[in-house]
C-alpha cells in the first residue's frame, strides 16, 4: 500500500509558464540521465511506473509535476549529461533549470540522484551550485547500490560524504532491492515539513 494514496501525476512543463501554481511545498528530483530519478520516485511513492522509467537515457526531457497530497508535490526534473542532445537542447535545459531554481518559492529541497558507481560528475556539481545559490537543502541518493558489493558501496558513500562535507546529506539507495527506502521517505517528508514552520 502506498504511503501516498492520493499521489497522482499533474503535468509536464517545457517552459516556466507551464509550471503548476507556486503554492504549498515541493521537492525536486535531479540527476544525470539514466541515474535512476524516476525509479527512485516510484519506490518512495510505492507505485510501479508512476514516474516513467526507461532504459533509454534522456527519457524525461520535461519538468514533471506530481502531487503527493494536498499542498505537497515532487518534481521529476529532466536528466542532464545525455551526450546525444544538441547544443540548443542543452541551452534550453540550462535556462529551464535556472528559471526553476531561481523562481520557485514552494521549493523546499532537492534530491540529487547519483549512480553509486559513477560518483559525482560536473553536472551534479552544477546542480549543487544551483541549490547552494538559493540556500536549498540537498539530500543525495547514491542509487543502484545493488550493483556494488557491500564494501565497495560503503567506500563510495564515504568518498561522496567527504566531497560534500556539510553541504548535503547522503545515503545509499536501490530501487531494485528497496534499500534505503524508509530513510529517503523520511528525508522527503522532512523537506516538505519546512513549509509548516513559516
Ligand atoms: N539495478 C538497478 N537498476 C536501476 C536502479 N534504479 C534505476 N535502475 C535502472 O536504470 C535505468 C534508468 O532508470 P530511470 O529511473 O528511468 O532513470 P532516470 O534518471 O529517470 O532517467 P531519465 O529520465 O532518462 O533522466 C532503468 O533501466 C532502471 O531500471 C537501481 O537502484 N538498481
Ligand atoms: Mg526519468
Amino acid at each position: 500500500m502506498s504511503q501516498y494514496p492520493q499521489a497522482a501525476f499533474i503535468k509536464s512543463a517545457n517552459a516556466p509558464s507551464q509550471f503548476v501554481p507556486d503554492e504549498g511545498a515541493e521537492v525536486a528530483f535531479a540527476g544525470r540521465s539514466n541515474a535512476g530519478k524516476s525509479s527512485a520516485i516510484n519506490v518512495i511513492v510505492n507505485r510501479r511506473q508512476f514516474a516513467r522509467t526507461s532504459k533509454t537515457p534522456g527519457r524525461t526531457q520535461l519538468v514533471n509535476f506530481f502531487t503527493l497530497r494536498d499542498g505537497a508535490r515532487i518534481v521529476d526534473l529532466p536528466g542532464y549529461g545525455f551526450a546525444k542532445v544538441s547544443g540548443k537542447m542543452r541551452e534550453h535545459w540550462a535556462n529551464l533549470m535556472a528559471d526553476y531554481f531561481e523562481t520557485r518559492a514552494s521549493l523546499r529541497g532537492m534530491f540529487l540522484i547519483v549512480d553509486i558507481r559513477r560518483q559525482l560528475t560536473d553536472f551534479d556539481r552544477q546542480m549543487l551550485a544551483f541549490a547552494d545559490a538559493v540556500g536549498l537543502p540537498v539530500h543525495v541518493l547514491l542509487t543502484k547500490a545493488d550493483k556494488l558489493k557491500r564494501g565497495q558501496a560503503a567506500n563510495a558513500l564515504l568518498e561522496v560524504k567527504k566531497e560534500l562535507g556539510d553541504n548535503a546529506t547522503v545515503q545509499q539507495f536501490s530501487a531494485l532491492s528497496r534499500q534505503g527506502e524508509t530513510e529517503a521517505r523520511e528525508q522527503l517528508e522532512a523537506f516538505l515539513d519546512f513549509s509548516l514552520v513559516e
